[in-house]
């Protein structure tokens, strides 16, 4: 894992583009709103953005339902916005990476208007169709029991009534998967690679992409949920056997032709020997994954999403350290993330995102991510702590699909029944992808600044804006008492850069590993060590663990700057809530 590469040190910054900044008052946000705010991003020390999709798109799932790989939804701009982006961008040594979304595309793509036109069209075999079966009593049932993934009460089929067969749609009946087992589906995959590397992006997140090869017996899966009728089928549909050919393919066939950055998202991946065929030096296959451990902690077991699972400081080490020991002693490599547009608001989820505590929490999570191995990325207005939204919002603020779907299948389920639906808006004010969003918060002008004063943002803004906003925490940051969550990203940041070797490439090691509260560790080489202390608690704790390490020079706490030189040389540390500290070892 020492091989220094620049996709492993570079800052990614993750826009969704809805929601970052409209420029033209339609209550969207736009290309030249990203344009725009390049010199805030690079500001901040970010050096390359990945773009959630800005395609043509329905938008029945927020652009991850493309109708046109090589062209831009109306809604964001034009091609010509884009070009310019990229000239920016390249202006100020920033790159920019694609979402690419090809285990499925929109329904109302060419391929598959023409694919679901008749049984022999040319395109049928890119998606993926079946008859239908018949149970006892002569009753049309989907191929398998597969369920759908952003509505798990539903099948993961579709039937289309023209002609009489089902086709899968694992996410949406409006996003049908694309069968990636036809050659001629991977070679048009590829051209869109090209096309987007060739007007200059630097590489892809891959949607999905262990979802790209199924087993194809399509067999039914077990029964995990006895309640539905359609059950989980990931063992079926994620990483499955054709799955590396593919990867390497799109490696040999395009991505070696360019110097790229490349993460693929990998959901319901477990296996450490699996991760490894695909991040390890020799894999030639993807340079990261992004794992979901950290974010599907609070996931009751079965991983049903839409539950409070409790979990503590012991569970958050226990993944970390995981993850950053694989890499290490297997020569892998990590990507690190708290946040992004499918999870709720990091400080609300891991730390507490009352006013009282909300900035400690914010930066103690800046302080985890900018000192462990792997490539960074921030989510937009993470780096100002922006947190979910309030309780008091009802179902008709939540806008995505997957809310909507669980709204829906509550109200179901248990028609009038106010104390269920209490009960689900509770899980989703925690739990929904609508917690990451709202618009990001520039200034306390009327919509945060993120619209005009006159016109209607897409999604509300959350309310808290006036006091939480780029603006006044930008004011704040010459401030030496009391930085702001932003100047902390920023000063954070910027140390990593510094000290790369050890922060970004050296080893990892637990420190008291079993403390209930404290998650400590040493970022060490042969030159230096560095102690990272992070308090995951609400409250104060006398702490003892650092055990042989002799702790030269706290440099940088979550908690005013001047409070660092009392904490020198004492064995016993007293770490108040929320508190993270960094030191340099002797
Ligand atoms: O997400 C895939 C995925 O499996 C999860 O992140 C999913 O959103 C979550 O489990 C649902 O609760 C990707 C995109 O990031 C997501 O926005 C898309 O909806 C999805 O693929 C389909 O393209
Ligand atoms: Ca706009």
């Amino acid at each position: 894992a020492e091989k220094h590469r620049w996709w492993k040190e570079c800052v990614v910054y993750q826009i969704y583009p809805a929601s970052f900044l409209d420029t033209n008052g339609d209550g969207w946000g736009d290309i030249p709103g990203i344009t725009k705010k390049l010199d805030y991003l690079r500001d901040l020390g970010v050096d390359v953005i990945w773009l959630s999709p800005i395609y043509k798109s329905p938008k029945i799932d927020m652009g991850y339902d493309i109708s046109d790989y090589e062209d831009i939804d109306p809604m964001y701009g034009t091609l010509a916005d884009v070009d310019h982006l990229i000239q920016e961008m390249k202006s100020r040594r920033m790159k920019l990476m694609m979402d690419l979304v090809v285990n499925h595309t929109s329904d109302q793509h060419t391929w598959f208007l023409e694919s679901r036109s008749s049984i022999t069209s040319s395109k049928r075999d890119w998606y993926i169709w079946k008859k239908p079966k018949f149970n006892a009593d002569g009753n049309r049932q989907p191929p398998n029991n597969w369920a759908q993934i952003l509505g798990e009460a539903n099948s993961a089929w579709t039937w289309d009534e023209a002609t009489q067969e089902y086709y899968l749609s694992l996410f949406t009946p409006e996003q049908p998967d694309l069968n990636w087992e036809n050659p001629a589906v991977r070679l048009a995959v590829h051209d869109i690679l090209r096309f987007w590397l060739d007007r200059g992006a630097s590489g892809f997140r891959m949607d999905v992409i262990n979802l790209i090869s199924k087993v194809q017996s399509f067999p039914d899966a077990n029964i995990t949920v006895p309640s539905h009728k359609y059950q989980p089928a990931d063992k079926y549909f994620a990483n499955g056997p054709r799955m590396h050919e593919y990867l390497r393919e799109l490696r040999k066939e395009v991505l070696n032709k360019y110097d790229t950055i490349t993460v693929g998202e990998m959901p319901f991946v477990r296996d450490e020997d699996e991760i490894i065929r695909i991040v390890g030096t020799q894999s030639e296959s993807l340079h990261m994954i992004f794992a979901f451990d950290l974010v599907d902690i609070d996931n009751e077991p079965g991983n049903f999403k839409y539950s409070l699972y409790p979990f503590n400081a012991r569970d958050i080490k226990k993944i970390v350290n995981r993850l950053q020991r694989l890499m290490i002693e297997r020569d892998g490599w990590n990507s690190i993330f708290c946040e992004n547009h499918d999870q709720p608001r990091s400080v609300t989820r891991y730390c507490d995102d009352s006013d009282e505590w909300r900035a400690m929490g914010a930066k103690l999570l800046s302080m985890m991510q900018t000192t462990l191995s792997g490539t960074l990325y921030v989510y937009q207005g993470e780096e100002l702590g922006m947190r979910n939204v309030p309780l008091s919002w009802g179902p008709e603020e939540y806008k995505d699909i997957e809310s909507v779907n669980l709204f829906k299948k509550y109200k179901e389920m248990y028609p009038n029944d106010t104390s269920k639906m209490a009960e689900a808006r509770k899980v989703l004010q925690r739990k929904a992808r609508d917690n990451a969003r709202t618009p990001v918060q520039w200034d306390s002008s009327p919509h945060a600044g993120f619209t005009s004063p006159s016109a209607i943002p897409w999604m509300r803004v959350n309310d808290d804006y006036k006091a939480i906003n780029a603006a006044a925490q930008l004011e704040l940051s010459n401030s030496p008492k009391e930085i702001s969550i932003h100047a902390f990203w920023k000063k954070a940041l910027a140390n990593r850069k510094e000290h790369k070797t050890v922060l970004i490439y050296g080893d990892f090691q637990l420190v008291d590993d079993m403390h209930e509260q404290i998650f400590a560790y040493k970022r060490f080489d042969t030159k230096e060590t560095w102690v990272v202390v992070l308090n995951f608690s609400g409250e104060t704790v006398e702490w003892q663990g650092l055990g042989e390490l002799k702790v030269n020079k706290w440099v940088m706490g979550n908690y005013d700057e001047g409070s660092l030189e009392k904490k020198v040389k004492s064995r016993a540390l007293e770490l108040r809530p929320w508190e993270g500290l960094l030191g340099i070892c002797e």
